[in-house]
């Protein structure tokens, strides 16, 4: 089996107004389909960042896969390592802090993870058999997902959004009627909610009016290090008892380290351990308990079931970060989820953030909380070619080439800075 062709679509899928660490989410977010075809046959599917700069080396790579095996995964990594993938990110790397598609780090290794999934798919496809199955067999079926909460405006904050019914989250009461729309929706047995968005005493109050309304369910809080140590500490005294883990409070390795030492809380983070060298610093440092796995910038499938490894090793916990995304991505999570014995924890996910869909039968069912896997072959997947075709145009004409959640605050709010940790 040879690869004879290899497409690589960008689109833009639209994503509501929620806010963050940096800012708000613009009406847009990007997202590349891969398709790679094979002699016999076949064609396997990927789904990644479409930021400019993961865009621009796709293209760069993606005509020196022709006549490779899907077979061959170090003969990947040598043809995206001798690609030269250079440097096109033309906005401050503190700016696209929270956008790993837009980030110049990693590059190579987020290249890799977008053709290693249709690599697998096509494995996997010529053998007849799924995903999970190549990657060991499916220790559960149904995997688990968080509801993603978001403090967020109205879609009616700007006429480039979508409109929507989820309506402003800002209070209390808003982001409790967020949580029951997506438990009632989706069933989610856990809770997590985006924060280092506002002012962190009322976050920190909301999270406590979850934990009242939803006495059950288990809660994280992830302010994308918006927090000082000072304020990581003090929210903390408010947060005993009430946290399944504390999801990346304050800046940087030291800072969590510091901040477990001061708590004892279980620290997570998908923002301070993002490769194995982070990784061996947290050992040192004693940092962070859980980690947060994205095949999207680890390198892959098979490169998350190494950092599941290493954290068995380390007696680490293991739970899964997410950006906004379609069904591919969703499905490659789930896929290797279903194969991680040791991901313990329900993972996270922005998909029903998402209206968009690429896949032939729409939207991924995600009942009970969880996203089932099949025995079909590969990731199980078909495209909807005018799905693509609609997305793709919406690409070339929404104006928006690379995310950045900071610009778009400032067209909200021109006053608007970036600062730090904010608070
Ligand atoms: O999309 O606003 C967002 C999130 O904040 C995202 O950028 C983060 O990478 O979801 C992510 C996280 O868990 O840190
Ligand atoms: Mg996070």
């Amino acid at each position: 089996m040879k690869i004879t062709a290899v497409r690589v679509t960008p689109i833009a899928i639209s994503d509501p107004p929620l806010l963050n660490a940096s800012g708000v989410h613009e009406p847009y977010a990007l997202r590349s389909i891969i398709e790679i075809e094979t002699d016999n046959g076949l064609l396997g599917l990927g789904e990644t960042y479409g930021d400019k700069p993961v865009l621009d080396a796709l293209l760069r790579v993606k005509d020196s896969l022709r006549g490779l095996s899907p077979f061959d995964l170090n003969g990947l990594w040598q043809r995206v390592v001798s690609s030269s993938l250079g440097t096109t990110a033309s906005v401050s790397s503190i700016e696209l802090d929270l956008a790993p598609g837009s980030r110049e780090d990693k590059k190579e290794l987020k290249i890799f993870a977008a053709f290693e999934v249709p690599f697998l798919d096509l494995q996997a496809r010529s053998l007849g058999i799924p995903v999970h199955e190549l990657l060991g067999g499916a220790v559960r079926r149904s995997v688990p997902f968080s509801a993603y909460l978001f403090f967020k405006y109205s879609s009616d904050v700007d006429p480039s959004y979508r409109r929507d019914s989820w309506g402003e989250a800002l209070s209390d009461e808003q982001v409790v009627a967020q949580a029951r729309t997506m438990i009632e929706r989706y069933g989610f047995g856990s809770i997590k909610l985006k924060a280092g968005a506002l002012d962190p005493e009322h976050e920190v109050a909301c999270l406590k009016a979850l934990k009242r309304a939803f006495p059950n369910h288990p809660l994280r809080i992830d302010p994308n290090a918006n927090w000082s140590l000072q304020t990581a500490i003090r929210m903390a005294e408010h947060l005993q008892g009430v946290l399944e883990y504390y999801e990346d409070p304050t800046p940087d390795l030291e800072g969590m380290a510091a901040l477990h030492r001061a708590t004892g809380l279980p620290l997570a983070t998908n923002m301070v351990v993002t490769d194995l060298a982070e990784f061996r610093r947290n050992v040192t440092l004693g940092a962070v308990q859980i980690i947060l796995s994205d095949h999207h910038y680890w390198g892959g499938l098979r490169a998350t079931q190494t950092l599941a490894a290493m954290c068995e090793t380390f007696d680490f916990g293991l739970s899964m970060h997410s950006n906004s995304h379609l069904g591919i991505s969703l499905m490659a999570m789930t896929h290797i989820a279903a194969a991680v014995p040791n991901l313990t924890y329900a993972c996270d996910t922005h998909y029903p953030w998402q209206n968009d869909e690429v896949l032939k039968g729409g939207k991924v069912p995600i009942e009970n909380g969880c996203v089932t896997v099949t025995d079909a072959p590969g990731l199980g997947l078909e495209l909807d070619y005018d799905a693509l075709a609609t997305l793709h145009e919406r690409y070339l004409t929404c104006g928006i080439t690379q995310r950045n959640d900071v610009a778009q605050m400032r067209k909200l709010h021109p006053e608007w800075t970036l600062q730090r940790p904010r608070y």
